[in-house]
């Protein structure tokens, strides 16, 4: 039961195959040989997910899935949103973080979101999975788990930073634990 997860980003397969525990095994870009560097062009989550997708059903002729998320605060008008992964304009968190974190200034509106929109291709068809956790930006980093935007973050409910959680705490209540347990229960019920 081999499924193929159209990421480079070893988080995201890390999380997700522990999500999906024995439902199946991933398989990541690498796996498959795909090194190419997959065009992310589109301004919406679903767009990029679809196009990562795509390309591997259209080169690869593999079925699969593909994660596009990310981080979107409220007083910055929904930024980084599709850009989180390049916000300062390299991958480098350390400065995507300081980026967003002077942006924020001492602002009085923390709220933020994250977002992960899950696109599926399945013998052509395609379907799209979404999962959306609330949460504040803190105003310093605090813990070092997790990824990305990680040690700002503090979910809804909680007092701690999605950094300062352990693997199985984010993802048991994670923007994409939520979307992957669609995407479960999907290929469940089929
Ligand atoms: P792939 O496209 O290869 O899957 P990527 O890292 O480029 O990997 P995205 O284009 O979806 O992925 O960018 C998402 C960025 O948003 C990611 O690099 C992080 O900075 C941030 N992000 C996404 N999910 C996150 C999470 O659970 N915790 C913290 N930051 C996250």
């Amino acid at each position: 039961n081999n499924l193929v997860f159209a990421t480079n980003n070893l988080h995201k397969i890390e999380e997700v195959q522990t999500i999906l525990k024995g439902q199946f095994t991933l398989k990541s870009l690498i796996d498959i040989g795909c090194t190419e560097d997959i065009p992310e062009t589109a301004d919406t989550f679903e767009g990029n997910a679809g196009l990562k997708s795509e390309y591997i059903v259209k080169h690869f002729g593999l079925d699969c899935f593909a994660d596009d998320s990310g981080l979107e605060v409220t007083a910055l008008n929904n930024e980084p949103g599709v850009y989180s992964a390049r916000y300062s304009g390299s991958r480098d968190m350390e400065q995507n973080i300081n980026l967003l974190l002077a942006k924020l200034g001492n602002h009085q509106n923390r709220a933020a979101h994250f977002r992960t929109v899950i696109s599926l291709r399945l013998k052509g068809e395609h379907y799209l999975f979404e999962g959306v956790i609330n949460g504040t930006i803190t105003h310093t980093r605090m813990g070092i788990e997790g990824f990305g935007y990680d040690p700002i973050f503090i979910p809804e409910g909680h007092k701690k930073t999605f950094a300062e959680m352990s693997q199985k705490e984010k993802n048991s209540i994670s923007h994409r634990f939520i979307a992957v347990n669609k995407l479960s229960s999907f290929l469940k019920n089929r």
